[in-house]
């Protein structure tokens, strides 16, 4: 997959080539990073890339010009790629949008610095508004960073058999359940019983009861979309009933 990313600050992307799955991935050349500077594509001595705002204001506004000989470069390289705009008026990202964008040849992710980007490059330029949440970012380098992060994860061969066959596990849609390792104690607190013993099934429905349960606990939204099986119905009660003797 690859991905083309426009922004005014290439250098905050050594992290995703530099480190870790997302570094691996394209050192691997599983996935391709091409950056686009805007400041590459002004005309004048000053390389200006933003303006005051119509209307007057705080802030400065990214101009149409650059922007748009930038994007017509990446779509040049990448004719396949929508053009994904990162800012705060977009869809939420979640795990289904980061699947279904896991499919595509890639992405042509468009950044902005200050208040934003003239908006007629909106009109004529962008398929599709993303933000990642709810909460005021300082540009969308981080934003694009988050969503690439998302997406290469799931690319096929990037992660090791085993963190893939998690992925598509039996807990999908829940919370996680507590992980524990050596010491068996420590600082007087022990693991649980049932994860010292060899009963592996015992082990799969204390896992699933919790996963349940801390899901119920601190995201019933996400229950709320999910069908529970009979199993998982059951595990779910008995998880509030233990809580309940436990006078919680
Ligand atoms: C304080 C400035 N805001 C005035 C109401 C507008 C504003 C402009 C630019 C808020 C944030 C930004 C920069 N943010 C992004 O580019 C961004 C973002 C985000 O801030 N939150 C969640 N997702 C995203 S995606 C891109």
């Amino acid at each position: 997959m690859r991905f083309d990313v426009i922004t005014l600050m290439p250098a905050l992307f050594e992290i995703v080539r530099g480190q870790g799955v997302t570094g691996r991935a394209i050192d691997r050349g599983r996935v391709h990073l091409e950056l686009w500077n805007p400041r590459d594509y002004t005309r004048d001595v000053h390389r200006t890339v933003d303006d005051r705002p119509y209307g007057g204001g705080p802030g400065m506004v990214m101009k149409y010009a650059p922007l748009r000989a930038a994007i017509e470069a990446a779509r040049a390289s990448a004719p396949a790629s929508p053009v994904i705009y990162l800012s705060p008026q977009g869809r939420r990202l979640d795990q289904g949008g980061v699947r279904a964008f896991s499919e595509r040849d890639g992405l042509i992710l468009l950044t902005g610095r200050y208040e934003g980007i003239d908006e007629r490059i909106v009109d004529c330029c962008v398929d599709e508004e993303i933000s990642i949440g709810d909460y005021v970012l300082s540009g969308g380098e981080l934003a694009a960073m988050v969503m690439m992060d998302a997406i290469i994860r799931l690319l096929p061969g990037v992660l090791g058999d085993a963190d893939s066959a998690r992925q598509d596990s039996f807990m999908e849609g829940l919370l996680d359940c507590p992980h524990f390792t050596r010491p068996e104690t420590v600082d007087g607190r022990s693991v649980p019983e049932v994860l010292r013993g060899g009963d592996h099934r015992a082990i799969r429905r204390w896992r699933l009861m919790q996963a349940l349960g801390r899901t119920w606990q601190r995201r019933p939204d996400l229950l709320e979309r999910r069908v529970l099986s009979q199993e998982e119905q059951d595990l779910l009660e008995e998880f509030k009933r233990s809580r309940a003797e436990a006078g919680e």
